[in-house]
């Protein structure tokens, strides 16, 4: 069977001789196939900055450890360094209105699966309101046996979950359809992160409230300027949706929804309605304008679908991605996120050829139900060019399609739910560029 040494696209290689003992066993079950794993420095010595022979001079001691450093406190709410200044959120521009504009997460620039609260994406319709969590309530009424209205100090008594779910605009990608048109991947597939995320079951507050048996749909609103409003299926609200006050261990901030919002993990990002000020119980879907001019997706044959809650599986490389540069040639990593909103990553294939050989890529774990999961390869860049791709397979068995299958599916009138895989264009210069391959 040809692997991808046979050809002659560049290699894929084990990973190993810095890890840990667990973590090297690991990686020579991960890459059996490709034998011993060597025990040589992955990095030449000349890659390695200022490097000096081992009996040459002890490390000169610079400026900053010949003094006191700033004092605790320095910062009352921590900043990262200064040099880190350009890891910020981003957007595309060309927002119709100010209020109705999103950001985007810098996914190139993080590592692990958590996004810092403060590079989150931001997706607003009408921009930020600015609560009083003290005058903030949520109301629960319709097919409700005793429907009532919470205070914010209500709903922190009630018994609380904390769990890491990926969150993703179905906007997010929607670029790609036709020409290969954002610059990099934080403008391509920015509209994602993955927090920690607390509050209260959606089902202890529908007990609380005694919902009646013939409810099958709940309207989620939002107390925004554009009153965003989605319907819910009630067997999602009974499964694992939350209404939630925290996130990453801190209250929510005010442009994730301070101070409450609805997270329905898996679904498209819009039915995690910020702000949420009601629950309306009933028996039919509400037919909002957000689930009928807006976030359906038109097909070929003029119909359209509808009600398109969840996230199908998707992963892309986010190291090396464009706008990094590969300096060097020989040992890099290639790693990226995968992602289901059917429930977890089974595995990851990456290929260096465009598509023609595939290699499974270690997952980093943990691996958690609709969470991002974080998968890196070690690779021997021999210095041709290379076209970088990552697929992933979730646990139902899904198959990240290719552009090709996806349009052949879903057309090209969709604006909404493009998952194809990504092609990352390497060339010899060791710079990357989005193409289709
Ligand atoms: N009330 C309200 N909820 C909202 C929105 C909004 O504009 N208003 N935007 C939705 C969209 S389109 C997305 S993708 C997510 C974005 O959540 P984030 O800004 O916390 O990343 O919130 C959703 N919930
Ligand atoms: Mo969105």
């Amino acid at each position: 069977m040809p692997t991808p040494q046979d050809s002659q696209a560049p290699q894929l290689a084990p990973v190993a001789a810095a890890a840990s003992a667990p973590r090297r066993a690991f990686f020579r079950r991960a890459t059996a196939a490709l034998g011993a794993v060597a025990a040589t420095p992955l990095l030449a010595q000349a890659q390695v900055q200022n490097a000096v022979p081992a009996e040459a001079a002890p490390l000169a001691v610079p400026d900053w450890s010949r003094q006191p450093g700033e004092p605790v406190l320095w910062h009352p709410y921590g900043q990262p360094s200064e040099h880190e200044r350009h890891v910020v959120r981003r957007s595309r521009g060309n927002a119709p209105f100010p209020g109705a504009a999103s950001s985007m997460t810098p996914l190139a620039d993080l590592f692990g699966i958590i996004t810092p609260t403060g590079l989150v994406f931001e997706r607003h319709h009408a921009g930020i309101p600015q609560i009083d969590p003290d005058q903030h309530r949520l109301v629960i009424h319709g097919l409700a046996k005793r429907p009532r209205v919470f205070t914010m100090d209500d709903l922190l008594r009630f018994p609380s979950v904390s769990r890491i779910h990926f969150l993703e605009c179905s906007g997010n990608t929607g670029t790609e359809w036709r020409t290969p048109t954002s610059a990099n991947v934080q403008l391509s597939h920015g509209l994602l992160s993955c927090c920690e995320w607390t509050g209260v079951p959606l089902s202890v507050l529908l007990d609380e409230v005694g919902i009646a048996p013939e409810a099958r749909w709940i309207l989620a609103e939002g107390a925004d300027g554009a009153a965003m409003s989605r319907s819910i299926p009630v067997h999602k609200a009974f499964e694992d949706a939350l209404v939630v006050y925290a996130q990453n261990g801190e209250r929510l901030r005010p442009e994730s929804g301070y101070p409450l919002r609805l997270f329905l993990p898996g679904f498209e990002g819009n039915m995690s309605i910020k702000w949420l000020r009601r629950l309306k119980i009933g028996t039919e879907p509400f037919q909002t304008r957000e689930e009928t001019s807006k976030y359906t997706d038109s097909l070929p044959d003029g119909t359209a679908r509808q009600f398109t809650f969840l996230m199908e599986a998707k992963s892309v490389i986010t190291r090396p991605s464009p706008g990094q540069v590969l300096r060097q040639r020989g040992f890099h990593e290639i790693s990226g996120l995968a992602w289901s909103g059917l429930g977890r990553v089974k595995r990851v294939d990456v290929s260096v050829d465009g598509g023609r050989s595939w290699r499974e890529a270690p997952l980093q774990g943990p691996v958690l139900n609709r969470a991002l999961t974080r998968f890196s390869l070690g690779w021997h860049w021999d210095g041709s060019p290379a076209v970088l791709q990552s697929r992933v397979i979730d646990e139902t068995g899904y198959v990240q399609p290719t552009r090709e299958q996806l349009i052949a599916a879903r057309g090209l009138n969709s604006l909404y739910h493009y998952n194809a895989i990504q092609s990352w264009q390497l060339s010899a210069d060791g710079s990357l560029k989005n193409v289709h391959a």
